[in-house]
């Protein structure tokens, strides 16, 4: 059983087998029971929360993913490639087929009523407003060029049928806003339930007009199977295990949040768009999938993105970096770790600032040498302890845009950002710099 995998399930039977799944029988509640059993299976096993309540027909699952090994795994690819397949994909995208309700099992059961309120959705953390769908892929049209787009965006169940919603200002907020200014409702289409390729190709830092789903066919190996959705015929994932159709409404705005988010702060409440669900299909015995916010899985959907992302510009600067990660600690979005192999005087510290223009969230940026591992932070750090002079390896750079969710930032994520070269420098003597060894025989 190899990957890449195309639907949830088959991904879901490829953790088991290898033992990172676990179910759990039994209700369980939705804000005291399932978060804190998520947490404590973050970074070894998803868990299926088969019967979570009695309620639901849904079954509950969450902490699909935990490692980069294992995102290589549901794309069927060697770990190392990861970054490498990622680019290719952002490169050479590959465009979906259509198919036909009949071969769609998103659509086998359609609900006779819209009921929110009854999905197993958690409540993640202590502070957080209420329940949430956290790991819905929105779709919508461009309605100036017909292209469609995907973005996750958490959505707070108010009732039955409405839902708030955050939607920063990137391309579905881009989207909401010409429809709003016509005062009319944007069509969207939510999908639950999809295997990491999806996931992954939601989060692709693109220019406005790429759809996504042509990277989810490069990540997958082969044209993504999309059908159209009945009520606004938005092509949607056909594999995908629950399809809910809704506007987001013209002019209204109620209260949302607040909410526990990635770099495990809360984001504040606030006045946020509104969804109403006008219909709601799913495949038989379907699963609804959650994403925990600030897991493992939360970060490296947005990590894998934005490590592509910060290679391709450090890449215009120097051949010879390596390999770019953003590390846990950092949320996967603060910190980044470039690891290069120096030629120039002067090459690593344009790297380094070439890194800023990866993502905006970079705050910190740490040059290494191509003997440290860029995944071991004691490693980083034995770096910058042995080959950082401060005064002339630290960058700082004042006022510029960060993430509105960094506590120490301006309410508007105006923030001071800095970066370390921490590598050996060109024409110094590295013998100085070796790194001792146990003897080996010869
Ligand atoms: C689990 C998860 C939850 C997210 N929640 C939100 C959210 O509530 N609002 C938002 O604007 N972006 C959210 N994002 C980030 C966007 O989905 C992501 O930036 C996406 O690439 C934006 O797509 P676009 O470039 O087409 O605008 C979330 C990402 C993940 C992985
Ligand atoms: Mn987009």
């Amino acid at each position: 059983m190899n990957g890449p995998f195309r639907d949830l399930r088959s991904w879901l039977g490829y953790l088991e087998h290898h033992g990172s799944l676990r179910r759990l029988r039994g209700p369980l509640d939705l804000r005291y029971d399932v978060p804190r059993l998520l947490e404590e299976h973050d970074g070894s096993a998803a868990v299926v929360f088969e019967d979570v309540d009695e309620r639901q027909s849904s079954v509950l699952v969450g902490g699909t993913l935990h490692s980069r090994a294992q995102v290589a795994q549901a794309l069927g690819v060697e770990a190392e490639d990861l970054l490498s397949t990622y680019l290719r994909a952002l490169s050479e995208p590959v465009a979906p087929r259509e198919v036909g309700a009949a071969e769609a099992p998103v659509l086998e059961v359609e609900e006779p009523e819209v009921r929110l309120d009854r999905l197993p959705a958690p409540w993640h953390h202590a502070r957080d407003s209420g329940r949430y769908i956290t790991a819905s892929i929105a779709i919508v049209r461009d309605p100036s060029t017909g292209t469609q787009n995907w973005s996750i965006h958490r959505l707070q169940i108010n009732d039955e049928r409405r839902a708030g919603a955050l939607i920063l200002p990137r391309h579905l907020g881009h989207i909401f806003a010409q429809y709003e200014a016509r005062g009319q409702d944007l069509p969207v289409a939510f999908v639950v339930g999809l295997p990491p390729g999806y996931l992954l190709a939601s989060q692709a830092i693109t220019a406005f007009g790429i759809d996504e789903a042509t990277i989810a066919g490069a990540l997958l190996g082969e044209a993504v199977p999309m059908v159209r959705s009945p009520r606004y015929d938005i092509a949607v994932p056909a594999p995908a295990e629950q399809l809910f159709e809704g506007r987001v409404l013209a002019n209204v705005r109620g209260p949302e949040g607040p909410f526990g988010e990635f770099p495990r702060t809360y984001g504040p409440r606030g006045e946020k768009p509104v969804v109403e669900i006008d219909a709601h299909y799913h495949r038989h015995d379907p699963y609804f999938q959650t994403i925990l916010p600030a897991s493992r899985e939360h970060l490296l959907l947005g990590a894998i993105p934005r490590e592509a992302a910060t290679f391709r510009a450090v890449r215009h600067v120097s051949p010879n970096v390596r390999d770019v990660v953003l590390t846990f600690g950092g949320g996967c979005r603060y910190h980044a770790v470039v690891q290069m192999a120096p030629r120039i005087a002067g090459e690593a510290k344009n790297v380094l600032l070439a890194a800023f223009s990866g993502a905006n969230e970079i705050k910190r940026v740490v040059v290494v040498d191509e003997d440290i591992d860029v995944n071991d932070a004691s490693d980083v750090e034995w770096a910058i302890s042995n080959r950082v002079q401060p005064q002339r390896d630290i960058v700082i750079v004042e006022g510029a845009l960060g993430s509105q969710l960094d506590p120490s930032a301006a309410s508007d994520g105006v923030t001071g950002k800095w970066g370390i070269d921490a590598t050996i420098p060109v024409g110094g003597d590295r013998s100085r710099y070796e790194r001792v060894r146990t003897p080996r025989r010869p």
